[in-house]
């Protein structure tokens, strides 16, 4: 009896612990192959990534390299015809001519050569960010019943893909990873009977690959096109190995074949020479050593890297329903309601990011680092009117500072061209960035007006270099940003000029993120305008910046006096007759009510311009201004309407937002008007797949759940009713802490905070809490904040009572 009941409760025991860990575990799983790429499974160091289809038969494994870009310098994007043409262009636009300085633009002010080619520019300079090439593997298998029990798998724990199945009585195993400590891609094929494993392998790439056979190495080369017809191309060098038990291997001309092995590494080693002009010595580096360590080592310390990262942030929404398939998930979602499942979305955003970018390398561009095409879709690059500045919403808030970096060092490197293009096109002093940008410095303005005339691209690449210092309080780094920050403020004190009607000072040209207008008269539809309001609330905040810079950092120079004299010229934000918040100085008629930018709400989300706290007018025009735009629109432009309204503090119609965008979908031609939503990868669509989405998306979660942009913490405040009970841990905030919270039946339990600076932390308490407790004891609570007087990694812990 009594052993029966000691076994029953060991029994018991694990059970629970087994089922307590899977129902932790953050996972994308699926019953069958991927027929789809918008099926495969991501898999990424920051540098180099991995899609594997997971097909039983023949499997297609897509690899990427974040620096396959084509292209190279190109020095006629400067355009010295244009500033002939500027003032015209600005009589134009102060006589409200504003379609004549348009045709004048489209003709003469734009980049000189062919920009972007509307987005198809692999073999121009501008290039294309592209995809490395195709791993195809063709499995032989002892018996050739059908498989079952298939599972495919990529877990967000360990940054582990795999697949299982059993045929003819044997069951298969493989694992994908792409190794964030030896930087190498490997996949282990493993069965559970020997000598089972046997395949072939082949490389190939739709393009400039040259593809060989070198001892038991195949190996795939090339040089990526210019655009100028020369040499100066990017350089690639992939080779892939296999470490095998009990097999043979043999090559081919173009292929390796492995036979009857136990088990088989296949290890893929690549770089480029855009960054490492030691390339081909590293690839070989990289897959000697990880030829020593056996898969089991690699995937230890593989895991342990990647962990170290990705544990730092713990959101608790419910149990995950590990027992279906994400893809099952996803569709019922519009309907079950799963927390748990927006708690996966959430993580899957910080996954992306930790396996999509690093510090030493090349910001996330419009694919992140994975692409299936020579020529991506815009040229997977960076887009400077909100795409690129979307990837990098969560990081600071989700713990992933460092990975900021990249992001900052591209700001940094843009300063001499876009130092070349304020003197030629504007005769203007300091930098800018237009539009559109690439590994190759871009900054000209675009090819076409209607997008590419916007010149706050560079001014809003700066708010993230002072994101990054308000979270992280980092004097020495904002010491090394002051001139960057400063030079673009320069290029605005030089650059703007009087409007007529109030003589407020204003970017002229310009245009709204890529929104037109009508005006009587003419019967274009008419972008390009004088200080849209967009370019207002970025100038407002780099001046800010620059100001509150130079304070901390004791400097006082012309640049500073200069700004505070501009100031107060710029224009308010000004709230039109039918009440919701003017996109341009002008209330023209809209060319597109509903259009998926949303720009003119900078100020609301990611600036903190238009606030329900400080500035309760501006928030209900902008508030009405969502109405206006509606609740649809492309992946990412769902994505900015969650942080919108997670800022208004409406939890329930944030929640509406991510709803929609987690619409199933899975078609992948452009379109800006339908087929918006989430892949069966969870891959954002804009479509076609673009990463921005998901990253505004886990920034926009966070957003509903911690707020500190009103220099103090707000807990919660957009909580939808869906998510009544829940916990987090490890969300940041700025002024420098960590923060943890749990809530129950929609009200705030508990919150630990960590600083990581030392500092006075003041805490919104929500209206509920009658008092707050801290070790036991009553806190005061002063006008609904309390506040926390913490030392450099001290920490506290609260409890609200209501
Ligand atoms: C801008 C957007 C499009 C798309 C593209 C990459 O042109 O308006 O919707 O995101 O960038």
């Amino acid at each position: 009896m009594k052993i029966t009941v000691t076994l029953l409760a060991v029994v018991t025991l694990l059970s629970c612990t087994a089922s307590a860990e899977t129902a932790n575990e953050l996972a994308l799983r699926y019953n069958k192959p991927a027929s789809t790429w918008e099926e495969t499974l991501p898999l990424g160091n920051g540098r180099i990534g991995m899609m594997p289809d997971g097909g039983i038969d023949r499997e297609l494994v897509v690899l990427n390299d974040i620096t396959m870009w084509s292209g190279s310098e190109d020095p006629e994007a400067i355009n010295p015809e244009a500033i002939g043409y500027l003032p015209k262009i600005r009589e134009l636009l102060l006589a409200g001519k504003n379609g004549d300085a348009q045709r004048i633009m489209y003709e003469h002010f734009r980049c000189g050569g062919v920009g972007s080619s509307g987005g198809k520019s692999k073999n121009a300079p501008y290039g294309c960010f592209q995809m490395l090439g195709n791993l195809r593997i063709n499995y032989q298998y002892p018996h050739q019943e059908a498989a079952d029990n298939y599972q495919r798998k990529l877990s967000l724990n360990d940054a582990v893909a795999s697949t299982s199945f059993t045929r003819g009585g044997i069951t298969y195993n493989r694992e994908y990873l792409a190794s964030h400590s030896d930087d190498v891609l490997a996949i282990r094929v493993a069965a559970d009977r020997r000598g089972a494993v046997s395949f072939e392998l082949e490389l190939s790439r739709p393009e400039r690959a040259t593809i060989s056979v070198k001892g038991e190495s195949l190996i795939m080369e090339g040089q990526l096109n210019d655009g100028h017809n020369g040499d100066k191309g990017v350089r690639y060098l992939t080779k892939v190995e296999i470490v095998n038990k009990g097999g043979t291997v043999s090559a081919g001309s173009k292929s390796l074949s492995l036979s009857n092995a136990d088990e088989a590494i296949i290890l893929i080693s690549t770089s480029t020479d855009m960054l490492d002009k030691e390339y081909l010595a590293t690839v070989d580096r990289l897959l000697e050593r990880a030829k020593r360590f056996s898969f089991v080592k690699m995937k230890r310390a593989h895991t342990a890297l990647y962990k170290e990262k990705f544990d730092r942030v713990e959101l608790w929404l419910g149990e995950q329903d590990n027992s279906r398939t994400t893809d099952k998930r996803l569709a019922s979602f519009q309907t079950d309601d799963d927390p748990a499942f927006a708690a996966l979305y959430f993580q899957y955003g910080r996954y992306l990011i930790i396996c999509g970018t690093n510090e030493r390398t090349l910001p996330l561009n419009l694919q992140g680092l994975w692409a299936n095409q020579v020529q991506t879709p815009w040229n997977g690059d960076y887009h400077l009117n909100i795409n690129v500045q979307m990837n990098y919403w969560p990081v600071e808030v989700c713990n992933l500072s460092e990975l900021h970096q990249p992001l900052i060092t591209f700001t940094q490197s843009l300063v001499p061209s876009g130092e070349a293009t304020a003197k030629a096109f504007y005769g203007a002093e300091g930098w800018l960035a237009h539009m559109m940008s690439n590994p190759w410095k871009f900054t000209a303005p675009g090819e076409h007006a209607s997008w590419g005339a916007t010149n706050t691209g560079g001014a809003w690449l700066c708010a993230h270099l002072w994101e990054h210092f308000a979270f992280s309080q980092d004097k020495e780094y904002l010491r090394t940003i002051y001139p960057t920050l400063a030079g673009a403020a320069k290029f605005f004190l030089s650059g703007m000029i009087a409007e007529p009607k109030n003589g407020w000072l204003v970017t002229a040209p310009s245009s709204s993120p890529e929104n037109g207008f009508y005006i009587p008269g003419d019967k274009d539809r008419i972008f390009v305008c004088m200080g849209p309001t967009m370019d207002v609330q970025l100038i407002k905040e780099l001046f800010t910046n620059v100001l509150s810079a130079a304070s901390i950092l004791g400097i006082e120079d012309g640049t500073t006096a200069r700004i505070r004299e501009t100031l107060p010229k710029l224009p308010p934000m000004q709230i039109s007759s039918s009440g919701y918040l003017q996109e341009w100085l002008e209330d023209y008629r809209e060319a597109d009510p509903q259009h998926r930018h949303v720009s003119h709400l900078y100020g609301l989300y990611p600036s903190n311009q238009i606030s329900p706290n400080t500035t309760p007018e501006l928030a209900a025009a902008a508030r009405e201004t969502l109405e206006r735009r509606g609740d649809g629109g492309t992946g990412w432009s769902r994505a900015w309407k969650i942080n919108f309204w997670a800022r208004l503090q409406d939890g329930n119609r944030a929640y509406k937002l991510l709803k929609n965008l987690l619409e199933p979908t899975a078609g992948d031609e452009i379109s800006m008007s339908s087929g918006a939503g989430t892949y069966a990868n969870l891959f954002c669509a804009h479509p076609p797949f673009q990463i921005d989405g998901n990253l505004g998306g886990t920034a926009g979660i966070a957003e509903m759940l911690i707020q500190s942009q009103d220099g103090y913490i707000q807990l919660l405040p957009a909580l939808p009713d869906r998510w009544a009970s829940g916990s987090f841990k490890g969300l940041r905030v700025r002024g420098g802490a960590e923060v943890d919270a749990s809530w129950k039946n929609s009200r705030l339990l508990s919150a630990t905070l960590r600083a990581e600076t030392g500092g006075t932390f003041r805490v919104k308490v929500p209206d509920h809490v009658t008092a707050v407790k801290r070790n036991g004891k009553r806190i005061t609570v002063e006008n609904g904040y309390i506040a926390l007087e913490l030392k450099k990694g001290q920490e506290a812990r609260v409890e609200f009572i209501s």
